[in-house]
């Protein structure tokens, strides 16, 4: 059963009992109307309790149900039978009262919690409103400021806001099992018709015009490309418009239409797909099997933009940091840096004061390897050189203890030539973070030939200890995300070389739901950055680019960005790269006649005719080349799942969630046609080698084969 039913003196008890989070599937609703009707009809009974067994109130419906048959008793049947019940029905909650939850707990005619609870609606997470009354009862409690951004928004109230906003009546210590009991008592006896929300007015309706186009434009500014979040106002609005029963109807379709649009079911592919890849394998060990290492004391080597960076984030965790420099004014430069990204963090109410005051006490700042000899892992994270590293890992490993865990923030360079320069391989683990260390969500974690399951096992629980999440992957040459982030730059530049503007570019991404375009992209990083890398890789590869490079590795090479390096436009540093700014280190790209001019000379020289793209042909060029690339990452086995890659793009590249992650979308698309553009461009593009058609991309297009079965096919591919 997933709702016990007792009787505990005067008061029924129904327990709801379906972990991990309690979600309102059937089973649930079918106890929940047993629960009520067989409570109203006790003559024993008085007053009902509504409690969640385990760690949580129900923190929803059950997302596994959406898109198959709906099955009676609805969450609103359950409602109306909670609040038209003749006995009154308090709901005792703790843990997370999410969504649907919250919907029950507002059809009970009380709600009592403990300290640490939290409530909210994150339907709009998941592409979807509210559809069991939230957006039209939760108004006539708080008023439609509160319930509007409560809703659009999706987060998570802490229980004393909530208080002040009215959801809930009484925040109770000690066992919520017998204060619900002693308050459901204490109001037996006691009127409670004018507890029921449905016949209660919404607060400040007069002023619903006003509220509604305040929040819309919040909504505009803050998630563009979704459609959820608009409709959530537009339902709260609702409320304030229309009768009860009419709000409700008009919910109800709402929400109806919305879970059968392409973004609901992207939103909640990449809800589980999230949660997929915590399950993650290698050669030798997985999620199941391996052990972390406990994580009391940390090191972050290099005190740079993503050293401090990083440093914040263990910081922020409650984790002591030591901040190695090479010489003081490098050391003073990186606690500078942490100091004023904390301040600034705290500032925005991203971290609490208390946590920035604290971070300050846990950071070390230190010049000598010897001061780290303790520490149970250390996350290296000076500037992208193989020699320089390697140089790094070896003191490291003379000084740290044995069962110090030494990491590296490199985003190409494979974790077997760095860990090498140690004598015990099995720890070396990558920990590649994206810029800015302390914003980005990704952590990238890379195993090379010899790296331990503990080791990865470790950083993979550190990555959620700091708040990130962490994805999995094998050692090569730019892993996942820069690996197929590559072709997707290359197109982006091949496509101005051809014929196309920068902001052409830009835009056709932008419109797509990327939140800046490749070239806004590249001002921002430094051209001067790329241009150093482009002379890393012909180094590797034991050549040099001149000003006549066409090729590199006989893969195509085109050299505007040298152009632009050589007139000292690096970017925003410098007020100009591919846009001009306002000023030296500003932020508002404005078309340049003088890069234009750049780009045509550029052509002109290599008697390139420029011709007319369409934003089709720059989103297929870009997107698709980075498709094909993720299909040979999990041919290669670099990975596992297209979730994998799919939640590396979303956080990584911050790829529009509401189309689920680039193999997500490529099989909404349908991979035949994905496949067919493929071979086309590779028939038009010979001279670039990611458009050579992926074998396991071909098998799976011309075999029809559905999403959810993508990776069986990849391991047999491997096979
Ligand atoms: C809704 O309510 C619509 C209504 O308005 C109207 C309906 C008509 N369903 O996240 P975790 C699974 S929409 C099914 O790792 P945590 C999850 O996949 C819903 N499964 O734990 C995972 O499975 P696995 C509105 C669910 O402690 C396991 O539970 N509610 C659901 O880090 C543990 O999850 C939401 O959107 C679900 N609703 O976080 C809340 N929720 O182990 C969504 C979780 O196989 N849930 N699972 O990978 C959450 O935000 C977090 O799970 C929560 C716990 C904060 C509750």
């Amino acid at each position: 059963m997933s709702v016990d039913y007792s009787v505990q003196g005067s008061v029924a008890v129904l327990t709801v009992d379906n972990p991990p989070v309690n979600a309102l599937g059937y089973g649930v609703r079918d106890g929940l109307k047993t629960g009520i009707e067989k409570a109203v009809g006790d003559s024993q009974v008085k007053s009902v309790v509504i409690i969640g067994k385990g760690r949580t109130f129900p923190a929803g419906a059950d997302i596994r149900e959406f898109g198959k048959p709906s099955r009676e008793p609805w969450l609103t049947t359950n409602g109306q039978l909670i609040e038209t019940s003749s006995k009154p029905v308090v709901a005792a909650i703790h843990g997370t009262c999410l969504g649907g939850g919250l919907e029950i707990a507002l059809f009970c005619h009380y709600r009592i919690a403990l300290p640490f609870a939290k409530v909210g609606f994150p339907e709009v997470a998941l592409g979807l409103i509210p559809g069991a009354g939230g957006t039209q009862r939760l108004s006539r409690l708080t008023g439609l400021p509160v319930a509007m951004e409560m809703i659009y928004s999706g987060r998570h109230v802490p229980i004393n806001k909530a208080k002040e906003y009215g959801i809930i009546d009484e925040i109770v210590t000690g066992d919520l099992l017998k204060a619900a009991l002693e308050f459901a008592q204490s109001i037996q006896g006691r009127p409670f018709k004018d507890r029921c929300l449905k016949f209660k007015a919404v607060p400040g309706a007069d002023r619903v015009e006003e509220y509604a186009s305040a929040a819309m434009s919040q909504v505009k500014k803050k998630y563009k490309g979704y459609e959820a979040p608009m409709a959530c106002v537009q339902a709260v609005r609702a409320s304030a418009e229309l009768s009860y029963e009419e709000g409700m109807k008009f919910e109800r379709e709402v929400f109806g239409q919305l879970l059968e649009s392409g973004q609901a079911r992207a939103q909640q592919y990449a809800f589980f797909a999230e949660r997929a890849v915590t399950r993650w394998q290698m050669p030798g060990g997985s999620y199941k099997t391996a052990k972390p290492l406990p994580v009391r004391s940390t090191a972050v080597i290099g005190g740079g933009t993503m050293g401090s960076g990083i440093a914040v984030c263990l910081l922020s965790a409650g984790l002591p940091v030591y901040l190695l420099e090479q010489n003081e004014k490098f050391l003073q430069s990186g606690v500078n840096m942490v100091k004023n990204i904390m301040a600034g963090s705290a500032k925005l109410g991203k971290i609490s004061m208390e946590t920035a005051k604290k971070a300050a006490t846990l950071l070390k700042p230190t010049l000598s390897y010897e001061d780290l000899r303790d520490v149970d892992l250390v996350i290296e994270a000076v500037y992208e050189n193989l020699d320089l590293k390697r140089e790094v890992f070896s003191k490291l490993d003379k000084v740290c203890k044995k069962s110090a865990i030494l990491c590296t923030n490199t985003s190409t360079i494979d974790i077997d030539r760095i860990s090498t320069a140690t004598s015990r391989p099995e720890s070396v683990v990558g920990t590649h973070f994206f810029a800015p260390a302390y914003h980005m969500k990704l952590l990238e974690n890379i195993y090379g030939t010899r790296t331990s399951p503990n080791a990865v096992a470790t950083v993979m629980k550190l990555g959620k200890t700091i708040n990130k999440v962490p994805v999995l992957v094998k050692s090569c040459h730019g892993f996942l995300a820069n690996r197929m982030n590559a072709p997707f730059g290359s197109e982006a530049i091949f496509l101005v070389e051809e014929g196309a503007s920068p902001q052409e570019v830009d835009q056709a991404n932008e419109d797509f739901g990327m939140p800046i375009g490749p070239f806004k992209v590249r001002d921002l990083s430094g051209i001067d950055i790329s241009w150093r890398i482009n002379r890393e890789v012909a180094k590797a590869m034991g050549t040099t680019i001149t000003k006549e490079t066409r090729f590199l590795g006989g893969n195509r090479y085109c050299g505007l960005n040298d152009d632009f390096y050589d007139r000292g436009r690096y970017g925003r540093k410098t007020g100009k790269g591919w846009y001009r700014y306002e000023k030296v280190g500003g932020k508002i790209p404005v078309v340049d006649t003088e890069s234009q001019e750049i780009i045509q000379s550029y052509r002109e020289r290599r008697g390139i005719v420029k011709r007319k793209i369409t934003p089709q042909e720059i989103h297929e060029r870009q997107f698709y080349s980075c498709i094909n690339e993720g299909f040979r990452i999990l041919d290669e086995g670099i990975c596992n799942t297209p979730e994998e890659i799919d939640i590396s793009w979303i956080y990584g590249f911050s790829f529009p969630k509401y189309r689920g992650g680039p193999m997500f979308y490529a099989s909404q698309i349908g991979l035949q046609k994905v496949y067919q553009r493929i071979c086309h461009y590779h028939q038009t593009c010979p001279y670039s080698i990611h458009w050579v058609p992926n074998r396991l991309l071909k098998k799976l297009a011309e075999n029809n084969v559905p999403f959810s079965e993508w990776a069986n096919h990849v391991s047999k591919s491997r096979m």
